[in-house]
């Protein structure tokens, strides 16, 4: 059994001290902490989510594994010794309404092991707090840990507003495209997809940046529409899609978690006029109801009430006309 999978297996029992111990005999054979985030650490958190979608782990043993892996990054990071740079603190935080705080600490631990300073604020940074925080410390750059593709609108309010104050603004994440063109939409001033490639993105970043221009679509300007009337949309779909909790079956609980990412997941696609945003987030949910036993066209049909609910948004109704078509 390889290393990666002897970590897998211990956590999926929570077991910390396994986990540790699995890190030490590594770091015995010569690994450094960046070797284990990067080869043990981040691999296994890909496969928690797999596990999960497969319905093969349980909600708990996602909760746990990322609790554990948690505590070891933190632990390895206290082994990185005290930046080399007396520059300014980079700020690393998860955009507003983000739980998935790990990769966003995988980011930060990457940073400190190259010598910068890293002021890292965990998940759920709002507008708010991120500038008042940009506005005490001057930081070097923010960056803006984002795994939503529903997130993604609130991404560009907070470069938005990290940006008014001069301050240059690096994303990345699972919600973003390899290519940056996402990020580019959203007017970040440099994307980076994975911890090294985050360290160079900082160095080659200007001293100072320019305030965001306007939106540059009515497209995406729905987008931020949609946004602001997420909640009343998700109650309208789960209204045409599901029963009453009582007689929901697990398939249909799932569903009704998923519904609100899913609203999100059209302004998410506006916001960055690219539709994939919505395609990865239904054929996520396909498989995810396939493995838990849903009837056979179960997310043609929720792509169909969802183009119900979005029809007063042109944008947003044609990105769906597009999809039922497809399915029909
Ligand atoms: C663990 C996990 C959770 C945990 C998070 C706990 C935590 N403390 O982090 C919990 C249970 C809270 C969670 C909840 C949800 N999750 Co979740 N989760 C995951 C999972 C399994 C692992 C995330 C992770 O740690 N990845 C490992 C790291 C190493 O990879 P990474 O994220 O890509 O990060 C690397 C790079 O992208 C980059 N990077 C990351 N951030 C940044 C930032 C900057 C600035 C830079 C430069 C680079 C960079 O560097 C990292 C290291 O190389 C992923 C699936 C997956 N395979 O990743 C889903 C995933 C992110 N979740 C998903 C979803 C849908 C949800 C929920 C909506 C589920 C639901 N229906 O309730 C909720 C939403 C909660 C919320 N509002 O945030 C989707 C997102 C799809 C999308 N693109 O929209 C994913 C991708 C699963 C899927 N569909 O396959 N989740």
């Amino acid at each position: 059994m390889s290393a990666a999978e002897e970590y897998l297996t211990v956590v999926s029992r929570g077991d910390r001290g396994g986990a540790l111990e699995v890190v030490r005999r590594l770091q015995a054979e010569g690994a450094s902490p960046l070797d284990v985030m990067n080869q043990v650490i981040a691999p296994a958190q890909s496969r928690v989510g797999e596990l999960w979608a497969r319905d093969t782990w349980s909600v708990a043993q996602e909760h746990a594994a990322t609790a554990v892996s948690e505590a070891v990054l933190g632990l390895l990071g206290a082994l990185v010794p005290p930046p080399s740079e007396h520059s300014a603190p980079v700020v690393v935080t998860c955009v507003e309404q983000e739980w998935h705080a790990l990769p966003a600490l995988l980011v930060a631990e990457h940073l400190r092991t190259a010598g910068l300073p890293v002021s890292y604020l965990g998940a759920n940074s709002s507008a708010e707090h991120l500038v008042r925080h940009v506005h005490e410390t001057a930081p070097r750059a923010v960056l803006l840990s984002c795994s939503l593709g529903a997130s993604l609108p609130r991404v560009r309010r907070q470069v938005e507003a990290v940006r008014a104050t001069g301050t240059p603004v690096v994303v990345g994440g699972a919600a973003f495209d390899t290519d940056g063109r996402r990020a580019a939409a959203l007017g970040a001033d440099a994307y980076a997809p994975d911890g090294a490639a985050a360290v160079l993105a900082v160095r080659a970043l200007p001293t100072a940046t320019l305030p965001m221009p306007t939106l540059p679509s009515a497209t995406a300007e729905e987008g931020l529409a949609v946004q602001a009337d997420r909640e009343e949309l998700t109650a309208r779909l789960r209204h045409r899609l599901l029963p009453t909790e009582e007689t929901a079956d697990p398939w249909q609980r799932v569903l009704g978690d998923h519904l609100p990412h899913l609203v999100g997941s059209v302004a998410g696609a506006l916001v960055t006029e690219d539709r994939t945003v919505l395609d990865e987030s239904l054929t996520w949910l396909a498989d995810v109801l396939e493995h838990r036993k849903a009837p056979p066209g179960a997310t043609e049909r929720v792509a169909v009430e969802l183009a119900g609910v979005v029809r007063e948004y042109p944008a947003a109704a044609r990105l769906l006309s597009v999809r039922t078509a497809a399915a029909g």
